[in-house]
């Protein structure tokens, strides 16, 4: 189909809605312009062979009531705009301010280390090649603030058994972007180990729970909520629940994080919510519902211990 000249941005999208009648309208149309018979129409109008790349609808997703309690949701406003993002900046409020030159798309995402079939993958195909669910979590960050946020994504598991670890591999670590160039927050931040790295035991990787996420609010995740695609992991401190990755690896060993590296006694490999510990420098008993100004006490796990204090045992 060499001879076809650039579409129009209408092309696909009229070719499927389009009623014979208007089809027969095109097809004079076409005619008066010189269009048919000059080789120039594609052959998807002439044979009825469907174009290539017509996108599955992915957003909004149905919602999976298992894994979606009925709580209200935090306001998407609140939960889009309040971000912590630190490749883009420290500051919660300038994040989505800052992401213009962010290129989501095309992005490339490795999975390899410790397994048998490595993948490389665009994200946007993933998530199409995957079956997204919506799902209705709590989330709590370490600086005591909170949402109840509904996610479209895939539980990590389902990743993990395609590329099929290794017996060595116990962990997994994930890998952010690294791209000066398009976010202000690496060079404002020297001192910070970039890339921005995280890692989970393989149970807790493996756990129905933690999920891959594509989607907030029935849409594709705005680029300072972490897109294309991040992890979920909702009875942890929202660090764990790294942004915008490129990398997914198994390891043997347990892999540095980001926060840990800037301080371990702060910011520890495991962090699960628990409002008896508190940080170094604040309690962690109570939360701050965001966009309100409630506040509202915080539970063990985040309120998940009946499906995950079975892997912390004493
Ligand atoms: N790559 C990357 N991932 C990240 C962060 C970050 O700075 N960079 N911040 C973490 C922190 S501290 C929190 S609380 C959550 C915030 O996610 P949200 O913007 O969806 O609220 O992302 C986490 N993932
Ligand atoms: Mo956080």
């Amino acid at each position: 189909m060499a001879n076809i000249v650039s579409r129009p941005a209408w092309w696909v999208s009229e070719k499927l809605i389009t009623p014979e009648k208007q089809y027969q309208r095109r097809r004079e149309f076409l005619k008066d312009v010189g269009l048919v018979g000059a080789g120039i129409v594609a052959t998807p109008l002439l044979a009825g062979v469907q174009p290539k790349a017509t996108p599955k609808k992915l957003y909004p997703a149905k919602r999976n009531p298992d894994f979606s309690p009925v709580w209200k949701l935090t306001d998407e406003i609140p939960a889009t705009t309040y971000s912590n993002f630190y490749e883009f900046h420290p500051r919660k409020d300038y994040v989505a301010r800052l992401v213009g030159k962010f290129i989501t798309e095309p992005w490339p995402l490795q999975i390899g280390g410790l397994c048998d079939k490595p993948l490389n993958i665009d994200a946007m195909e993933l998530a199409s090649e995957m079956t997204l669910e919506e799902r209705v979590y709590r989330f709590r960050c370490v600086e005591a603030w909170s949402m109840v946020v509904p996610w479209t994504g895939f539980p990590l598991k389902q990743l993990i058994d395609k590329v099929q670890p290794k017996a060595g591999a116990k962990f997994v670590k994930f890998t952010s972007f690294n791209r000066p160039d398009q976010a202000p927050g690496f060079k404002l931040l020297p001192e910070y180990p970039w890339p921005y790295t995280e890692g989970l035991r393989m149970d807790e990787a493996l756990h129905p729970l933690t999920m891959v996420v594509t989607g907030i609010y029935g849409k594709p995740l705005p680029k300072q909520s972490g897109a294309p695609l991040r992890i979920v992991v909702p009875w942890k401190y929202g660090y764990k629940s790294i942004k915008s990755i490129v990398r997914i690896d198994f390891t043997a060993d347990q892999p540095k994080t980001l926060w840990q590296t800037l301080s371990a006694v702060e910011y520890p490999f495991e962090s699960n919510v628990n409002p008896a510990i508190p940080h170094p420098r604040w309690s962690q008993a109570s939360e701050r519902f965001l966009g309100t100004d409630l506040v509202i006490k915080t539970l063990p796990f985040n309120g998940y211990g009946e499906q995950v204090a079975k892997l912390y045992p004493r």
